[in-house]
């Protein structure tokens, strides 16, 4: 098994059966008051929701290496990525029920979930999270510290000029950054073979002068010993590593898809081999057995449980809120008192 650790197995299971119960726990509650017709703006939860169930190993194999100032941005289905770097589950719970005490007041809601305590981002863009990576990577360089940064992507944005730009510049400079493709097959209802040429986003990686690195299944182990290379490479100062992981998605697109597009088959393929029971046979031959983890999910699902209850209690924001914080502050030294000579007068309308 290579370099991984009980302890570290351990840990991974935890993050993985978390994010599984979170996400089976976040479907209820979202449902509520949603059916018959599908009303996406009813219930307790409003609008989109992506869930990651069968994505968990991509997140918790990498996130093992990482620490609260590595930083990482992931993109519309980020729950199980957010767990597994430590965001703060009541207060991320709170932001996705849309209340004031969520990470941002509420605002953001599931997709746009920013916590700087563990310098985690996501966006409901795709692959916008790889350029914020590569400016953390790169102010991580330019101030001499050993942090490094993570920008994980769907194998449907491998195209995207955001990504291949962040190669580029990543590569150029021989930053921290890695970038890890979560490949489930999918974008939306487009197959990948319908999107992109190569399909195995790891391929990327050679026109770029990289290391490229391709995981063929949702194998939690076989993802951290990959990362390990690859965030010790990026600690090292020896620059970036693209990856691409297989996953899962388990789930539709988001919570309400049909999926009338996807075969059959191509959901019992993947059903048979769960990566968190994969997981439980490498902690089983690690001796840790399933009195032990049943322990551990009882933990993992008390905090879930914990989290949202906590959540559900929490206020909504006041309507003016939403007038708040829309605009950052001007830059230092320029006030409303004291404008600056050329917007003075008219405001600017004759430029
Ligand atoms: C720039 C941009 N274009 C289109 C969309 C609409 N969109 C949302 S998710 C998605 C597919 C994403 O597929 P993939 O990257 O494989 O991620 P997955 O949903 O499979 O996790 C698209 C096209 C978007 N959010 N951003
Ligand atoms: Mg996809």
């Amino acid at each position: 098994m290579g370099t991984v650790t009980t302890t570290q197995l351990r840990s991974m299971y935890e993050d993985m059966v978390t994010a599984r119960y979170y996400e089976e726990r976040l479907q209820e509650e979202y449902m509520e008051g949603k059916t018959p017709g599908f009303d996406i703006s009813a219930g307790p939860i409003p609008g989109e929701l992506h869930l990651a169930a069968g994505h968990e190993a991509a997140a918790a194999g990498v996130c093992a290496h990482l620490t609260d100032e590595d930083t990482v941005t992931a993109p519309h289905r980020p729950h199980h990525i957010a767990i597994a770097k430590g965001v703060d589950l009541k207060r991320m719970t709170a932001e996705i029920f849309g209340r004031e005490t969520g990470l941002s007041a509420g605002k953001g809601g599931h997709m746009h979930l920013f916590d700087p305590d563990v310098n985690f981002a996501c966006s409901g863009i795709i692959a916008q999270g790889c350029p914020p990576a590569v400016g953390a990577a790169l102010a991580a360089m330019k101030r001499n510290e050993s942090s490094v940064a993570v920008a994980y992507l769907g194998e449907g944005a491998i195209s995207q000029g955001a990504f291949l730009e962040s190669l580029n510049l990543a590569s150029l400079h021989d930053l921290p950054v890695i970038f890890v493709v979560e490949d489930n097959d999918w974008a939306i209802s487009m197959p990948k073979g319908r999107i992109s040429v190569p399909q195995d986003g790891s391929k990327r990686a050679a026109g770029f002068d990289m290391p490229g690195v391709r995981i063929d299944h949702d194998d939690a182990t076989a993802v951290y010993e990959a990362a390990a290379e690859a965030v010790g490479r990026a600690r090292d100062g020896n620059g970036p590593t693209l990856m691409s992981v297989q996953v899962h998605r388990r789930m539709g697109h988001f919570m309400g898809d049909p999926e009338t597009y996807r075969p059959e088959a191509d959901q019992q393929r993947h059903q048979e081999r769960d990566s968190i029971e994969r997981l439980a046979a490498d902690l089983e031959a690690a001796g840790v057995d399933e009195d032990e983890r049943e322990t551990i999910r009882e933990d993992a699902h008390a905090r879930v449980d914990d989290a949202i209850e906590w959540a559900k209690d929490q206020p909504e924001p006041e309507p003016g809120a939403a007038l708040e914080d829309v605009f950052s502050n001007p830059p230092s030294g320029v006030t409303d008192e004291d404008p600056t000579p050329e917007f003075a007068g008219n405001g600017g309308a004759d430029r």
